[in-house]
């Protein structure tokens, strides 16, 4: 079992199970030989391949790989500022590059509302007209929406669509002010949080969810839909249960499961929901995060301080923030997602997935430098068994990838941590 990165260590017996994901790729004189388990292990088995490959025949190997978790994605933040359509498949092809298999859309925020909802066409109209600083909005149409699922699909990633409630919803309050009971307010250009809340008693708030869950379901073929319900520090703590109440069957009446960011597990969950845990602050995160299993939820962890790829590596990182401190490769790379809180282990955990939040990223380049090469580091805690992961093998792999990210124009941080060619 496996390695996002290469030469993909060979780790699965010869009997042991591929399952849907997992591969057997020889190569032997410059020709390979792949068996898989599926079309995904298939794809995945021809991404190794051309990891091997780089300019020249691939080398002599023999490969026996699958991945330890089912959940392995990214998240762009597409609210703070806007990413069209060119710039998604670009990220497509990085996570397909490596494997993962999630990407996670936040598709509202205070500062922006970005994808055509027909029923309630001021959201994107209006509310996708503004991005943090004043800089160009942007939305995506329901056929641009349509393309990136379809391209993702065709690499068997699974995009995770965020409409972020009952709190950072300014946005669709300013271009609905119906929604805040006729309250106009001012769009938003600002990077705080938490000033915003739908309002949790009025039935017309649980008519528009409805209708703007159903269009965003129904364009999505993956099983998720991805709520929010993070920071919403402007909603009592009793007005959050209610709104958890009435929201739930909403997504579940369309045959999705719900996730959430962990501050959810404050409230009853459905039976099989999704909870991202975030909060490496204090105690709070690991408590939800307990709270979560407690329900029978499933998690995916997105440790602020391990793979928030907003954060600086360094207080030298010219983009990105600090307040979960520095990230450098090594914090991204050296960690167990089964150890990190107590009480939650392997079995309670869907996934890995690194949030990538774009208050100060502008361009796509902007982007990239944040994700490489920390990217690779989490496709690697994602994908490769605990007991395989060794961070002087990984950071030797990973300085190999840096001339195919010069030909290919990947924009990339050079940590000091790695000895780049
Ligand atoms: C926290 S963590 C947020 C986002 C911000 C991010 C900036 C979480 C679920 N929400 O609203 O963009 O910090 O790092």
């Amino acid at each position: 079992m496996g390695a996002a990165l290469i030469p993909a260590p060979a780790g699965l017996a010869p009997d042991d199970e591929l399952g849907p994901e997992g591969y057997r790729l020889e190569v032997r004189d410059g020709r390979a030989r792949i068996e898989a388990g599926g079309d995904a292990g298939r794809f995945y088995a021809e991404q190794t391949l051309r990891a091997l490959s780089g300019a020249g025949p691939p080398p002599d190997v023999s490969i026996a790989d699958r991945p330890r978790f089912a959940w392995r994605g990214a998240m762009l933040d597409v609210a703070r500022h806007f990413f069209g359509v060119e710039d998604v498949r670009r990220l497509i092809d990085h996570l397909a590059a490596y494997k993962l298999n999630v990407l996670h859309l936040h598709l509202s925020d205070d500062q922006g509302w970005r994808i055509a909802i027909d029923r309630w066409p001021r959201l994107a109209e209006q509310g996708g007209r503004t991005a943090v600083g004043g800089d160009p909005g942007g939305f995506y149409t329901q056929d641009d929406y349509r393309a990136i699922v379809r391209y993702a699909g065709e690499r068997f990633v699974t995009v995770v669509p965020e409409i972020d409630t009952p709190g950072h919803t300014h946005a669709a309050l300013c271009a609905h002010p119906e929604l805040a009971k006729g309250r106009r307010a001012e769009p938003y250009t600002g990077v705080e949080v938490g000033f915003s809340s739908l309002d949790a008693h009025a039935d017309l708030t649980y008519r528009f969810l409805g209708e703007v869950f159903a269009e965003v379901a129904a364009l999505t073929p993956g099983p998720y839909l991805h709520i929010g319900g993070d920071e919403a520090h402007s909603t009592s703590a009793e007005d959050y249960l209610a709104f958890m109440a009435r929201v739930q069957p909403l997504v579940a009446a369309l045959g999705k499961t719900l996730v959430g960011w962990e501050e959810i597990a404050s409230a009853p969950l459905q039976t099989g929901s999704v909870v991202q845990y975030w909060n490496t602050m204090n105690e709070r995160g690991h408590d939800l995060a307990r709270a979560a299993v407690a329900q029978g939820a499933r998690l995916v962890m997105s440790p602020a301080d391990r793979v928030y790829l907003d954060m600086k590596y360094d207080a030298a990182t010219p983009l990105g923030q600090e307040w979960a401190g520095h990230v450098e490769v090594r914090d991204s790379y050296d960690w167990d997602p089964a150890t990190l809180v107590d009480a939650v282990g392997e079995d309670a955990i869907l996934g890995v997935e690194a949030p990538l939040w774009t208050e100060t990223l502008r361009t796509f380049g902007d982007v990239e430098t944040m994700l490489f090469p920390r990217l690779c580091a989490v496709a690697e805690v994602a994908w490769t068994p605990q007991e395989r992961r060794d961070w002087d093998d990984f950071r030797s792999r990973l300085a190999s990838q840096a001339p195919q990210w010069e030909t290919g124009g990947v924009a990339y941080t050079r940590s000091p941590q790695v000895d780049w060619p």
